[in-house]
This record gives C-alpha cells, structure tokens and sequence, in this order.
C-alpha cells in the first residue's frame, strides 16, 4: 500500500468514528461568538400563546418565531413568585440555596457568598451588557449585581453606575384627568400599599396609545440598541423586559377591542373551597387582582379576555424587536431566548395571580433560537427547568461556570429535543412547603395549610382538583413520590448527568 493510500484509509477510519461520539456537537454551529437577547415578560401563563394550544388568545409573532425556535412545552420554574424566581434563575441556584424564596428577601444581601450572576459574568467573560427594564426584582436588591451592566435604559440605576445616557427619549404621557393617581412617594407608608392595590386590581383599556406605553417604549429602546450594536459590532448581551401581562390586566385599547368576554370559556378547575390547598383565595381574595372579593363570573370573563389582550401587545412588542434583530443584520449572530419569569393563575381553581405549587404557577413559556441549531421549529417536550438557564447561556458562549450551579445545560436539547432528559422538577413555596412533579404525578408537601400533603395524578387530572395523598391505592406512589422529592434535583438529572 502506497503512503497515500494509507493516509486516506486513515482519514476515511477516522471519519468512520467521529460522527458516532460527537454527533451531536457537530449538527451544533458554533456559538461562542454569538450575542444573547433575552426577553423577560412577567407572569405569563404558558397557557395563552397560540403556540402553546391557545384557540383564542393571539400571538402571530410568538407563533412565527417559534417556527424558528424551539419552543419549551414543560419548562418550569423553581419559585413561586419573581424575586425568588428571577433570583434563582439568574444565578443558577436553587430558592433554597440562593436562600430567597419571597418576595421581601433581600438578593444581594441573602445570596451565598462568591455568588456571580449571569451578567457579571458575560462582564467578566468580555461581553458588553445592556438591560432595559426590570431584570432583577428591584434594583435595591442586586446593586453589586446591576453593577456588571454597561447600560442600563429605563430602570433605576445602583449608586456608583456611570453609564451612558438613555439612548431614547420619549415625550411624557399624557394621561386623562380620570386616570390620573400617581404613587405615594414613600413606599414604605400605608398609602403606597393601598396604591398599589388599587392600581393593580384593575382590568380593560389602558386609555394609552400604544406608543405611550413603557412596554411599546423598552420595545422601541431595544431596537435603537440592536441597531448601535450592528454598527459597533460587540459581543453583546440584552435583555428585554417587558411588565405585561402582569397586573394591572390594562392595554391599549386596540389589544382590549379584540377580545369578547362573551366568547372566553369559563375556567377549569372550577372553585372548591373544601378541597382548596389555599382557601383564603376563594373566600376572601387573591394576591394582585380580585383582592378583596370574589369575581362575578362575567368578570372571570372580561379578566381573562384582558389578560389576552395583554398577552397580544406583548406579542406585538416582541416582534418589533425580532424583525429589527433580522433588519440589522443580527439575526443569524444571536441567540435569543424568551420566556415568563413564572406563570399565572387566570381562575382555574378560582385562584388569581401566581403564588401556588400549581402548574399554572409553575410551568412558563420558554422558546430559545440558536442560530442555526438542528432542533429549531420543533417542540421539546422533555422537563426543563429555569435555573438550567444560565447553564446552558454558560455552555453555548463559553462562560466561566462556578461549580455550585444546580441547573443542567440543555444545549443538547436544541439539537435533539427528543432524547431522554430529566424525570422531574422542582419548585419551592418556602422552606417548609415543596413540589416535586414527574411526567405522571405532582407532589406537594405544605409546611402549614390545611393539608400536610397534596398528591395529583396529572394523566388523569391535569388540573390538580382531586388530592389523592389520603387515597390507600396511592400509598405507594405517595412514598415514592416524598422520596424522590426529599433526594432532591440531583435524583432527577439523566443517568449520564448524575455525579
Ligand atoms: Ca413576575
């Protein structure tokens, strides 16, 4: 045999064998270079997308991208609520490890020590990092972490940042006599809480043009941006907030006029107050909207359709921003991700609002596009859960990942979304109450309430109405279920995962 004859057996041999151990990375293109753009709306019930199975709620932007993304069906988030959500998300930790799990905890002063937060490090790892809008709960809470940021556009800015000037302002709204209650300065007083309440529990027309509104404008900021960033051609990271649909339920009235009441299907899961793991929302009322009161059924009706129209503005929102992302050029350079910070009650159950161990609570939307990516268009059904996000943002751009992260990247799932991942997920209430959920059953331990323990078969009651812990044909599962989550996160990774 001839040398070069030789040499091509060697390289055909060669050929022969790494498809077969790196399939996978080689189907993904490479990222390291790539931007990220998040997009954080708040509350977001992975109930309403169209893409998600929603007949009526409409999300022609949303639908599209995830033609080209892939979209999460079972993604789900650790915390009930934003701060501890968002805390536990943008650090890779646990509620119980991040020790914030209410919406009073202090981040920046609970965190374990050496903690890096997803921007400090893109910071560190050379990005160039902008926000605009809420990111964290409040600025009060991360300002070390806020520090990591390069710009920071609509939202308070932490002692000692000297960015630059807001790329965009806008003229001031002009809102009508009848609208007009402005915040209590002092938001520690009696009145701000009572503000508060009364600007949250409302739903219908905004009475704003949806160029007035501070969704629409952080819209309009993220494109100026995207439009410096094609120029300047850094490395960028960006996120995108955007506070609908979170309470209060209002909207231009272009969004509201496209929705009847009239056709909005009544809840499922109607309310049973015997049976309710947190009666007090179906006696007294529910945390952000319906406070003090118990909705008329037409009110259901006319919250929900408000809901919609939130949901629809967004939607719009975000697709002025991805169609600047294409107009500049941006489009095959940068990873986008967006999602929920967690879901909503929209009164299944007669519950309002998040703060439960409920799915409705628990799962959020989630789509992530990878330039290029195998996966993209398609649906992953597998489990993933939001403290793999900054695991995954870390693999795909190559971060510095600190050991203690409690997420598993799921990049390989944006190359094949089929393969076996995860057997569960977990969420946190507080440190006495938690839920473990599997692909068949949810269980849920309550450190008070009026039950020690709630278990559901999801196959059967996807709702979550009919608690079976007290059920004897059940006792088995129960155990397993209490052991599995008492073994923890660690218990539920894919064999090849587990330590
Ligand atoms: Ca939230």
């Amino acid at each position: 045999m001839r040398m070069s004859q030789l040499k091509y057996w060697l390289i055909a041999l060669t050929l022969a064998v790494i498809p077969v151990r790196t399939f996978a990375a080689d189907r993904m293109p490479d990222t390291s270079k790539m931007n990220v753009l998040f997009i954080i709306a708040e509350d977001w019930s992975a109930n309403t997308p169209g893409c998600y199975g929603n007949p009526i709620c409409k999300t022609p932007n949303l639908d599209r991208f995830a033609t080209s993304a892939v979209r999460f069906d079972s993604a789900y988030v650790q915390a009930i609520c934003c701060n501890p959500s968002r805390s536990s998300f943008l650090n890779g930790l646990r509620p119980l490890t991040s020790r914030v799990w209410n919406n009073s905890q202090e981040m920046d002063q609970r965190l374990p020590p050496g903690t890096q937060s997803l921007p400090e490090l893109l910071k560190k790892r050379g990005f160039y990092t902008a926000v605009i809008g809420k990111f964290f709960h409040t600025v009060e809470y991360a300002e070390r972490q806020l520090l990591a940021f390069d710009r920071i556009e609509s939202y308070g800015k932490p002692p000692g940042w000297k960015g630059p000037d807001p790329i965009r302002t806008f003229p001031p709204v002009k809102r009508a006599a009848a609208q007009r209650d402005p915040a209590p300065r002092d938001k520690n007083s009696k009145a701000y809480r009572e503000w508060r309440a009364r600007n949250s529990d409302r739903y219908g027309d905004s009475g704003l043009a949806p160029e007035e509104e501070g969704d629409y404008r952080n819209a309009q900021i993220a494109c100026a941006l995207l439009k410096e960033f094609a120029q300047t051609k850094k490395q960028f990271f960006l996120s995108m907030h955007q506070s609908r649909p979170h309470t209060p339920l209002v909207a231009p009235k272009k969004y509201i006029d496209m929705y009847d009441p009239a056709k909005i299907p009544e809840p499922p899961a109607p309310p049973k107050v015997e049976t309710s793991l947190y009666p007090r929302r179906v006696t007294v009322g529910n945390p952000d909207i319906f406070m003090n009161r118990q909705p008329t059924p037409q009110q259901v009706k006319e919250a929900i359709a408000a809901y919609y129209a939130c949901v629809s503005f967004i939607d719009s929102n975000i697709g002025m921003v991805l169609d600047e992302l294409e107009k500049q050029g941006l489009a095959k350079s940068t990873i986008v991700f967006i999602m929920g910070d967690h879901g909503f009650h929209l009164g299944d159950h007669g519950f309002w609002s998040k703060y439960s161990m409920l799915e409705s609570t628990r799962r959020a939307p989630l789509w992530v596009r990878v330039p290029g990516a195998p996966a993209n268009g398609q649906v992953c059904r597998e489990f993933v859960e939001f403290v793999d996000l900054l695991p995954t943002v870390g693999e795909l751009v190559g971060l510095d990942r600190p050991a203690n992260l409690e997420g598993l990247s799921f990049a390989p799932l944006l190359v094949n979304p089929n393969q076996s991942w995860k057997k569960a997920v977990f969420l946190v209430e507080n440190e006495n109450s938690q839920v473990v959920r599997t692909r068949k059953f949810s269980y849920l331990e309550f450190g008070k309430g009026p039950v020690p323990a709630a278990l559901f078969d999801l196959e059967k009651d996807p709702w979550e109405t009919v608690n079976l812990a007290d059920d004897p044909a059940y006792a088995k599962t129960k155990q397993e279920m209490a052991e599995l989550l008492k073994a923890g996160w660690k218990a539920a990774l894919p064999d090849w995962a587990a330590k």
